[in-house]
């Protein structure tokens, strides 16, 4: 299977993030990526570095105003104070009901809290590039995909699929599922599906298509009654407009079964299957692991593999892009898994 990393990735390197009051080290941090390399080149795999630009894409999951703040706001943050070169900013107000989105305020913060929807999304130096890098690999890989390759996986990170059309959470900037959908219907797919199997709701990528017919979404989560991204993800968010029917959120309970999981992924893989798609873009969270120290299903490593083999039993051209999972040190063995069991499914 091709594989693209990015070194970028190195290069978002926040220290800590707000965990129940306190800073705490990031989980979302470059070990995860060095894993992956790590476990996947001991598979026998060979890493690539992405070859498309993704700048045109990003305009069109993202809005103009959010991408110029995400692409500046490192400066913006400096040019408040040198010493800020050392500080993670994080926001501390938000424009909810009643308050105005539409005028961006002068102050930073302020700012920073209009573009994200929650405290959890630390941001450096490196984010921007390391996000941009990321997003490139996106398009890489629809691009190998209209080339005829069957399947590539993107082993980046930052992950994407909690940021939005104009806001970051969840430790993401730039939604890559989303830019990889769209270089995918850009490069001659009339319809493309996105299966997000990580733990969390993807919020972004389901906001971005939501009246979209041309792309679905389909997201197995823990309810988000109890789980992060707590307002959005329910049974009962099916598409508007155009897109009316073209979303599928299936949420488990916390703790949910491994056998519960796969009837899930079952219900999910027919969903996609009558979409009738010219390609797959899977939302590849390896949180699911019942290993993960933030979350609450109970995969095991070779269920991993059970994943794999049933996604490639689709039939369709597939990119996998690398969510969340936090369970460092087990992502590599986790996600070399995925991508034997997608390859031994062909045979
Ligand atoms: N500071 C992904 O798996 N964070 N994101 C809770 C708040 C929410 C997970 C801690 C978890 C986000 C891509
Ligand atoms: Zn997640």
């Amino acid at each position: 299977m091709l594989i693209f990393t990015t070194a970028e990735q190195a290069d978002h390197d926040p220290a800590h993030e707000i965990f129940r009051g306190q800073r705490v080290p990031c989980f979302e941090n470059p070990s995860r990526a060095a894993f992956v390399e790590q476990a996947l080149r001991a598979a026998g795999h060979t890493l690539r570095r992405p070859d498309t630009d993704s700048a045109d894409l990003l305009s069109q999951v993202h809005s103009p105003r959010y991408l110029q703040f995400l692409r500046t706001a490192w400066d913006q943050w400096l040019a408040l104070d040198a010493a800020n070169a050392g500080v993670q900013p994080f926001p501390s107000v938000w424009p909810v009901r009643t308050l105005r989105s539409d005028v961006e305020p002068a102050n930073f913060i302020a700012r920073l809290g209009l573009y994200s929807m929650d405290n959890g999304s630390p941001m450096v130096a490196g984010t921007w590039v390391a996000a941009k890098a990321a997003a490139d690999a996106a398009a890489s890989a629809a691009r190998a995909l209209g080339q005829g390759e069957r399947a590539v996986f993107c082993a980046t990170r930052p992950p994407g699929h909690h940021a939005g059309p104009d806001f970051m959470g969840g430790y993401c900037f730039i939604n890559h599922a989303a830019v990889c959908a769209q270089a995918l219907r850009a490069g001659g797919a009339q319809r493309v599906a996105v299966l997000d199997v990580d733990y969390h709701h993807g919020n972004g990528t389901q906001a971005i298509f939501y009246e979209r017919a041309d792309v679905l979404f389909v997201s197995i989560h823990g309810d988000p009654r109890t789980e992060y991204p707590f307002y959005l993800g329910h049974a009962d968010e099916t598409g508007a407009g155009a897109g009316q029917g073209c979303n599928l959120n299936l949420p488990l309970a916390a703790g949910a079964s491994v056998a519960t999981w796969f009837d899930a992924l079952d219900t999910a893989c027919a969903r996609v299957a009558a979409h009738r798609p010219d390609a797959l873009v899977v939302s590849l969270g390896l949180d699911t692991f019942a290993g993960d120290p933030i979350s609450r299903f109970q995969l095991q490593t070779g269920d991993f593999r059970r994943l794999g083999r049933r996604l490639q039993q689709l039939g369709l051209p597939t990119a996998f892009i690398l969510e969340g999972g936090y369970a460092a040190a087990e992502l590599g063995q986790n996600a070399a898994q995925v991508l034997q069991g997608f390859e031994e499914g062909g045979r």
